[in-house]
């Protein structure tokens, strides 16, 4: 049976960085199941017309298919039972909790810092319209939204709550990677597949938990394609 992930790419197929795409990458590792991730892009709507949905990650797993990654996580809960990701209700209402803090707290701290990086890894064709939702949405030009300076203090803020855990403990979830450090980490390997900052100092317990990620299975993370592997692409 092949297992399919759409997921979002940018100027080069092989440039994969949607945070939401990353959590269920993660989580089907976890999980110890192969995925073929098919290359999409924004403007492929009638590729996703057979989930009924218009975003990415969508997952066809045999006969079933799921969209959203925090659906895609219970799905894959509910069906393979094995090493759960989120666990019972209480935990996966905690989930619930990590997903708003990593889309409420995180990513916009960090779209101060990469919007324009962001912006230039997407593909020519899919950046009008990039522009065009997103500045409606922020009700601000990306230019606006760029401020490098005010991103790193608001991320350095938002980072309190991880630096708390990750004093006490390996993972989020414990001695061992979980759903938690799954959605949480997808924002960073967002921000690392589109641009070059820095955005956590190497002293920070957040750090090492980092690097802890990236390495998991099989470098998984780490050996993903960054804009700055692609010839010619990055400013
Ligand atoms: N809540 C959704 C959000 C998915 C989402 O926003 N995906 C973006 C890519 S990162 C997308 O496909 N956007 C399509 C668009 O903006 O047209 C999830 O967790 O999967």
């Amino acid at each position: 049976m092949t297992r399919v992930l759409y997921d979002l790419c940018g100027i080069d197929e092989a440039l994969r960085f949607s945070p939401y795409c990353w959590r269920v990458r993660y989580a089907l590792a976890h999980k110890g199941l192969d995925v073929e991730t098919r290359p999409w892009r924004f403007s492929e709507k009638q590729a996703l017309a057979f989930a009924n949905h218009d975003k990415v990650p969508v997952l066809v797993d045999g006969e079933t298919v799921v969209a959203d990654s925090y659906e895609i996580l219970r799905y894959l809960d509910r069906t393979y039972p094995e090493a759960p990701l989120l666990g019972d209700s209480m935990a996966d209402a905690r989930g619930r909790f990590m997903a708003h803090y990593a889309e409420r707290s995180l990513a916009p701290a960090m779209l101060h810092i990469i919007i324009m990086d962001l912006l230039n890894a997407i593909h020519p064709d899919d950046r009008a319209y990039f522009r065009e939702t997103r500045e409606k949405r922020f009700g601000r030009t990306l230019e606006e939204v760029h401020s490098p300076v005010r991103g790193l203090s608001q991320l350095d803020t938002a980072l309190g709550p991880l630096r708390g855990r990750l004093e006490e403990s390996t993972y989020l979830d414990g001695e061992a990677p979980g759903g938690a450090d799954y959605i949480v980490f997808g924002n960073f390997m967002w921000a690392r597949c589109v641009s070059s900052a820095d955005l956590v100092s190497n002293a920070d317990p957040v750090y090492a938990w980092l690097e802890r990620m990236l390495d998991l299975y099989g470098g998984l993370g780490r050996q993903a394609t960054r804009v700055t592997d692609i010839e010619g692409a990055y400013r």
